[in-house]
């Protein structure tokens, strides 16, 4: 887990450098090597490796518009992801996506840029796992900004009703851009959510990555034996604006300073620490990390860019019945009818 915190955090520091390339010194979103939006998860890096640690490759994980941490808790592949965040050829979505929509089939990783859009494909995902009676699990993550949305309560009803094996993971950062919680949303705790649902309910109230790691152990535990559905709110914290740039005139200093004050990687340091880990051990694990990072970014670089003409491939994975005379083709995508 530890590997995993320290690759996300570099990760993006190391994006955060590339990013600003060509962007200042007035702020210009679409130049650069990284154009367009960028959203950082920096604090928020427990989430993703205190749950992700339980899955396998077979479990379906769908994440946010903050996705980093969780696709590389999750195990995508780190150069192609890199690759698709510059837009190049070889990217996991041959570089049409970018960082919000990074979509690894190897490891049923997929993410969006709609919030609490990843609900309902979990929720499908666990259905389906249901009916091919395999133990294989889904997890949806979301921000407490999308736990209003009808997509998600709608998903919290259906894996209700159908006894479904998803876990609900939101990461409450207490902000939704500009929106604190409370201005918002009825409930201090989002984990509240699923008492009208009848399913568990758990808040972790601090992003240590030990406390999520067990509740989030219990909860996919119990989607794998077929127990049912649970939400998990992890409160996370956000060290940087809601993208980059955001100049957060919004957010008292204070609170960012309580965000940058607790960082779970420091006191996960600390723990392994006093459980006898090494400071050697500790340096080899972070210094591998920065180097696969590095080594990832190089590559993606140096990675082609698509033909302009290419954007208008792979746009359906068949055509859709009544848009051609021929019935979609299910079986040349590998799927079922
Ligand atoms: C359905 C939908 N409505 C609005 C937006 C614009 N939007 C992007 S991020 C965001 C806030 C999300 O906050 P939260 O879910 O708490 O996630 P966080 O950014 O804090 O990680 C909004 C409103 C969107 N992407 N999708
Ligand atoms: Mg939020």
């Amino acid at each position: 887990m530890y590997e995993n915190m320290v690759t996300a955090r570099y990760y993006e520091e190391r994006l955060q450098e590339e990013y600003l390339e060509g962007k200042q010194p007035a702020f210009d979103i679409s130049a650069g090597p990284i154009p367009g939006e960028l959203h950082l998860a920096a604090g928020h890096e427990a989430a993703g490796a205190g749950v992700c640690d339980h899955l396998r490759d077979d479990d379906i994980v769908t994440a946010t518009h903050r996705p980093h941490h969780i696709a590389i808790a999750k195990g995508v592949d780190l150069k192609r992801m890199t690759a698709e965040i510059f837009g190049r050829e070889t990217g996991l979505g041959k570089g049409k996506g970018g960082h919000m929509h990074l979509f690894d089939p190897d490891v049923n990783f997929a993410c969006s840029g709609i919030i609490a859009e990843g609900c309902p494909p979990a929720v499908g995902g666990a259905l389906a796992a249901q009916k091919r009676n395999t133990d294989s699990v889904a997890v949806s993550y979301l921000g407490e900004g999308a736990i209003d949305q009808g997509a998600f309560l709608e998903s919290l009803n259906f894996a209700s009703v159908f006894d479904l094996p998803v876990v609900f993971v939101i990461e409450d950062n207490d902000w939704a851009i500009s929106m604190p919680k409370e201005r918002v949303t009825d409930v201090e705790n989002g984990a509240k959510r699923a008492d009208g649902f009848e399913m568990p309910g758990v808040r972790v109230d601090s992003d240590d990555v030990l406390d999520v790691y067990d509740a989030a152990g219990e909860a996919i535990g119990r989607a794998r034996d077929r127990n049912g559905p649970t939400v998990i709110e992890v409160q996370v914290h956000r060290r940087m604006g809601h993208f980059m740039g955001d100049p957060e005139t919004y957010r008292p200093e204070a609170d960012q300073e309580a965000a940058a004050e607790r960082d779970s990687i420091v006191r996960l340091e600390s723990d392994l620490r006093e459980a006898g880990v090494e400071d050697d051990r500790i340096d080899e694990i972070r210094d591998d990390a920065h180097s696969r990072v590095d080594e990832a970014i190089e590559w993606a670089k140096d990675q082609p860019l698509p033909e302009p003409g290419a954007a208008h491939e792979d746009l359906f994975v068949s055509p859709a019945s009544g848009v051609t005379d021929s019935e979609p083709d299910f079986e040349a995508v590998g799927g079922e009818e």
